[in-house]
């Protein structure tokens, strides 16, 4: 045993891969403070991340997606598999430590140093929550986590986003939460590949799986299922139209307080993800992901490194002449740009 440094990157990273948990809370920290190591920390990690499998969970609040985060955490502890999770969800019983939810099977969890917890606060670092939330992805990835879940709350923009990370999304549905045509229609279809009916035990649980059943069968329009494995990537590719067809999510019901439904809900989160392996889809959205992040991380750093070299009074200057109508926004940026370059 050697004594790692973990305050320099070297250490760190290899505390990291150790297993060595202070360590991971450490990276965690830099790259959601974004010290002066986080851009070192994330460029050691980058390459050794990869291999986990990252599945997103989310659905409205209140259906019971922590606690069935939960039970999936269990199911795969249970087959020696190391699972990361981190919680996005505001209302979170893993945020502040608080354990709502099943307590024996969090309990468990606690203790267990293949299970590692985190949650991200809302306000993100770098390039804002999705991207602070997809370092922190690759970060566990680079630990050695076999399974990722992130848990999210309904379908916004900036979840929207973060599933975009995931190779697989689970949408939690429950019964008796408003008119279910109305939640199904809301962007789920797209991002979906499997559908949990949670709270199975309470009384209208077969009205929504039906719903759903039949929304998927009707026939989700060709559109959507060319963005169905796309995930709704703000990148045009053309490889986009090659995506893998063959996969129909399933829905499946559980019961998050007891357990029951996890294992199938794990076997179908497990077929998905060998399904993506098969099809090349896994590599395909790697690449769109690898796009889709570089575009933001551009936009960020240009950004950036404009707003640095532009004299504060000159940029003043410029705001007062577009708001005084004197000159047009666009044409402002480009003699922003253009003044200063070489
Ligand atoms: N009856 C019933 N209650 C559940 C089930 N799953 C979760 N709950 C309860 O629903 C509430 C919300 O659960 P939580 O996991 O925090 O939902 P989240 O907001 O989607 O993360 C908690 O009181 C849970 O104990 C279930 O399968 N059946
Ligand atoms: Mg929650």
């Amino acid at each position: 045993m050697t004594n790692t440094d973990l305050t320099t990157v070297g250490g760190l990273t290899q505390a990291l891969e150790a297993g060595n948990r202070r360590a991971l809370a450490r990276v965690i920290s830099h790259i959601e403070n974004n010290t002066d190591l986080a851009l070192p920390l994330l460029a050691a990690l980058y390459p050794r991340s990869g291999k986990a499998h990252i599945i997103g969970v989310t659905g409205a609040p209140g259906t019971g997606k922590s606690t069935l985060v939960n039970q999936l955490a269990g199911v795969y502890r249970q087959r020696n598999l190391t699972v990361g999770v981190i919680a996005i969800d505001p209302t979170s019983p893993f945020s502040g430590g608080a354990l709502l939810g099943d307590r024996v099977r969090m309990r468990d969890l606690a203790g267990d140093p293949g299970v590692f917890i985190r949650s991200m606060a809302t306000r993100g670092s770098l390039g804002g929550l999705a991207q602070a939330t997809a370092d922190v992805i690759m970060v566990l990835d680079a630990a050695g986590f076999d399974r990722i879940i992130i848990e999210t709350v309904g379908v916004g923009q900036s979840e929207v986003e973060i599933a975009s990370a995931a190779y697989t999304t689970l949408v939690v549905e429950a019964p008796g939460m408003g008119d279910e045509v109305q939640a199904i229609k809301a962007g789920i279809l797209e991002i979906a590949d499997i559908f949990a009916v949670n709270k199975a035990d309470r009384e209208g649980v077969d009205r929504t799986v039906m719903a759903l059943k039949m929304m998927l069968n009707l026939g989700v329009p060709e559109k959507f299922q060319v963005m169905h494995h796309g995930r709704m990537l703000p990148v045009n590719l053309p490889e986009t139209e090659n995506l893998p067809q063959g996969w129909t999510p399933p829905v499946l019901k559980t019961v998050a307080i007891s357990g029951e439904g996890a294992e199938e809900l794990t076997e179908a989160i497990e077929n998905h993800r060998l399904y993506l392996e098969q099809s090349g889809g896994r590599i395909l959205r790697d690449r769109l992901r690898a796009a889709t992040e570089l575009r933001m991380i551009m936009r960020d750093y240009l950004l950036e490194t404009l707003l640095a070299r532009t004299d504060a009074a000159v940029l003043e200057e410029m705001v007062e002449a577009v708001a005084r109508r004197e000159i047009d926004p666009y044409t402002a940026v480009r003699h922003l740009v253009n003044e200063k370059a070489v």
